[in-house]
């Protein structure tokens, strides 16, 4: 019997072998460049290895298309300006192996589902176009003025615009991502839903409303010259390695850190720099002064806690608030303290889990520092009450008057390389007025003013068969989302899936009646077009815009740009009806950016800028205390502690990322600083949850989650007694992502709530 579409979606059950060391006490050092050479050697050329590592994050080179920390504005390591998992991504971009027709004639789409993740990831790069026709078992090759021109009579085929779903993963560059949401706006939509809206679009939802951006506020040099930083819901060891380096500088200046997490992640304790051979000897930095083991989404009811202290003593002694930046900058404050007055200190800090001896150490700091940053990620933005996490978070800084000055302000650090470049340009379903009006007098045609669908509203359209096309720019649609088997069925109702992709992933296995793989080029790849080799640019996540052009030789000569695919769709979709000339841009990149510079605040002279080493810094609010809010004014809000309770039966669970991956792309079974090896379908419970269901180590369990009437099941993880606070487990994604329900979101984001999903555990019989 052939695989249905939720089969296929689902990752492999199958068990690899499973070894456990202790976790590790420090990050980086020799380990992590032997790792990052390790993975080099096994997947690249050692031409290609060489020369990537003396580019990477270089002025003038390319930009590292792992995470979205920022470089250093002035000196760079002459040692290599990247960290392992940069490495890891370069490897696994710029594999030795390609895979085409012939690959494609031999593996069936069927076939190709039932390997691994990781085995689908290291098939190869993808080089040539390939059609999966209704019906058929085999991708074949087709050209690439036939796919365009399917893709083309597709969507001219739907009954209205907003049947298509415009979805783009954050490596996008500005140029693609700015034509690509320009393309689906004069085609008629606007349902453009990104990452972002799994990712840190409760931070964006929260900033805008209290500080009027969806941005941090800080810069490197800011956090190298706080007094205390709090790491709260971050990984950084993993997922932002070099991180570290600006923690430590931060510590060697005095600084200190605070680490709230419910794992005692390795890089938050210890770091050595391995771009610093002096460290590599001595033995690295302690960097967490306090570590904080806080129950999951425990983050509101401790931020509470601290505030209901802090007014305390500002009662009693006053002096703690800063009183001058209240009054100049903000609005609320009054609602906000007698909203607070509601609260009990004793219930807040209970509800959060953690000890009053910690409470009092964290408190300590934060009473006395006048220099606060925030730094945080996916612990604080996958919940249902996310929005409220970091609304509470501001609260505090704003009492502190921590928002801009040198020093202090909000850090959530952002995951992709140019996930914040893409909102920038316009990949928003819900942009704002400002930005269409200026869209319509530069083009002359009339974008939709209705808000498009975000992630979870465009799986609920294809799902009840409203959205007909799905169009994929980059990223792991099928993989990353909540809810495989419902959102798996979503795509099967289409009509056309369509993904533009550098490897093989499952989201091309998982398609509608017809689908189709685009092959583009990489980051490090050399981009021609008939004006030369192009430069393209990002932004970081500290708002700074910089140029990456590739250095390699593109690993086949099929390849098509981005920019190229967006400006070809557009032309086969839009001939004889369009405003634009969509083929000029492709041949010449800078002029994308003149047109971005007409339509998006902040890029004034950006071809010249763009030429500057560094980049340049685009206009940041808060950064100067001009907060472009409602009010005109930094907004206190008003927020309620989560409601939800759990039965002694249940755990909340978390589902996170290995030290070995890159969101959906498994780059081997390990993650070495947590000590679990050569396996990823674990799930790391806390001892006496283990005893208290019969559970010894290693026994195979099967996991339920249950959620507003319906239940969701993943079976065969193997339990690993860890660290943490009990009644909370740990899998990883997207193994567990069955489990996450489409309906369990962030209030007023729909961010994905799958860092607390409630869940029980049985042993498998
Ligand atoms: N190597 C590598 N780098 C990456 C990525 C990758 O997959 N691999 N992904 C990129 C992307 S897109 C992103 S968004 C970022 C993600 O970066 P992170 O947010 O660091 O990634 P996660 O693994 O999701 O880790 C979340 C952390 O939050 C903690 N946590 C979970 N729930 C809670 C909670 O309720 N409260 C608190 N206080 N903590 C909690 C977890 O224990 C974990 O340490 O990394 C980016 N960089
Ligand atoms: N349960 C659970 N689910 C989650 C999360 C979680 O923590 N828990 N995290 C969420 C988060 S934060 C995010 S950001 C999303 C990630 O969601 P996505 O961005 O959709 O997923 P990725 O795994 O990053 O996408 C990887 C694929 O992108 C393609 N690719 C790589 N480089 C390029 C390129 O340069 N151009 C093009 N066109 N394609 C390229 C490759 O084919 C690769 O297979 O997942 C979310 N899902
Ligand atoms: S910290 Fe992020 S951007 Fe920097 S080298 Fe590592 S993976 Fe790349
Ligand atoms: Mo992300």
């Amino acid at each position: 019997m052939s695989r249905s579409s939720t089969d296929k979606a689902s990752t492999s059950e199958k068990f690899t072998t499973l070894k456990i060391t202790k976790p590790a006490t420090n990050t980086g050092g020799f380990n992590a460049l032997k790792s990052a050479f390790s993975h080099a050697s096994k997947y690249m050329k050692p031409s290609q290895a060489i020369k990537i590592s003396t580019k990477i994050n270089q002025k003038g080179g390319f930009d590292c298309p792992g995470c979205a920390w920022p470089d250093p504005d002035d000196e760079r390591s002459s040692l290599g300006e990247y960290c392992e998992n940069g490495m890891k991504a370069m490897s696994e971009e710029m594999q030795k192996t390609t895979i085409g027709h012939d690959f494609f004639k031999k593996h069936s789409v069927e076939e190709l589902s039932e390997l691994s993740d990781f085995e689908i990831g290291k098939s190869g790069r993808l080089s040539e176009p390939m059609f999966l026709a209704e019906g058929a078992t085999h991708y074949e090759p087709l050209s690439w003025n036939a796919a365009f021109e399917k893709v083309g009579a597709h969507l001219n085929a739907l009954n209205n615009p907003d049947e298509a779903v415009f979805y783009t993963s954050g490596r996008t560059t500005n140029e693609a991502a700015f034509l690509y949401q320009l393309f689906a706006r004069e085609y008629g939509t606007a349902n453009l839903p990104d990452c972002s809206n799994m990712c840190h679009e409760a931070s964006g939802s929260a900033l805008s409303q209290t500080l009027g951006i969806g941005k941090g506020s800080v810069t490197l040099d800011d956090l190298y010259k706080a007094e205390l930083v709090m790491v709260i819901g971050q990984n950084p060891a993993t997922n932002h390695p070099r991180m570290l380096s600006a923690l430590e500088k931060c510590k060697n200046n005095g600084g200190k850190i605070v680490a709230i997490n419910p794992l005692p992640e390795a890089g938050l304790m210890k770091f050595t720099n391995p771009q610093s051979p002096i460290k590599m000897l001595t033995g690295g930095t302690k960097l967490a002064d306090v570590f904080v083991p806080i129950m999951i989404n425990g983050d509101v009811a401790f931020m509470k806690a601290i505030l209901l202290k802090l007014l305390e003593k500002e009662e009693q002694e006053g002096g703690v608030f800063d009183s001058t930046f209240i009054e100049t900058h903000t609005h609320g404050y009054d609602a906000f303290i007698e909203d607070l007055k509601r609260f009990n200190f004793d219930e807040c800090l209970a509800l959060s889990g953690v000890d009053r001896p910690t409470f009092d150490a964290v408190f300590e700091l934060v009473l006395n520092k006048k220099k606060i940053i925030v730094c945080w990620a996916m612990g604080l933005t996958q919940h249902e009450n996310a929005v409220d996490n970091i609304r509470e978070l501001v609260n505090m800084l704003l009492l502190k008057g921590s928002i801009g000055k040198e020093g202090a302000g909000t850090c959530p650090v952002r995951g992709h390389s140019n996930v914040q470049g893409d909102r920038t340009v316009g990949i928003w379903e819900a942009a704002p007025q400002a930005f269409l009006d200026k869209i319509e007098n530069k083009y002359g045609f009339k974008p939709t003013t209705k808000h498009g669908y975000s992630v979870i509203d465009a799986i609920k359209a294809m799902y009840e068969k409203k959205a007909k096309v799905f169009f994929g720019l980059g990223g792991n649609f099928i993989s990353a989302v909540p809810d495989t088997n419902y959102s798996a069925q979503a795509l099967a109702n289409c009509n056309l899936t369509v993904h533009v992709s550098t490897k093989l992933n499952r989201s091309h296995l998982v398609t509608g009646k017809e689908a189709l793989i685009l092959p583009c080029l990489g980051r490090a790849e050399k981009d021609y077009q008939r004006t030369g080799v192009q430069v393209q640019s990002v932004e970081n996540s500290m708002g700074v815009v910089s140029s990456t052009k590739g250095i390699l030789e593109p690993c086949s000569d099929k390849l098509l740009s981005e920019v190229a695919v967006v400006c070809n769709i557009a032309n086969a979709t839009l001939e004889g009806r369009s405003k634009i000339n969509w083929l000029a841009y492709k041949d010449d990149y800078s002029l994308v950016r003149d047109d971005i510079q007409e339509v998006v605040e902040g890029f004034q002279d950006y071809n010249k800028r763009l030429g500057q080493p560094s980049g340049f810094y685009l206009p940041n609010g808060p950064r100067v205390r001009k907060f472009n809010t409602k009010t005109g004014k930094a907004n206190f809000t008003v927020n309620k502690l989560p409601e939800w309770k759990l039965k002694a039966s249940e755990l909340v669970m978390m589902t996170i990322r290995s030290h070995d991956q890159f969101n959906t792309t498994i780059y081997g079974l390990d993650d070495r600083y947590r000590g679990i090896f050569n396996e990823r379908r674990v799930i790391l419970m806390n001892r006496e949850d283990m005893k208290a269901r019969n559970l010894e180590e290693h026994q195979v369990v099967n996991i339920k989650s249950e959620f507003k009437g319906k239940t969701r099941r993943a079976n065969n993880f193997k339990v690993v007694a860890y660290d943490i606070p009990k009644q909370c487990c740990a899998t990883y994604f997207p193994e567990a992502n069955v489990l996450v329900p489409i309906d369990n979101y962030a209030h007023t984001a729909k961010t994905p709530a799958s860092k607390s999903v409630i869940v029980t555990v049985v042993p498998s019989t």
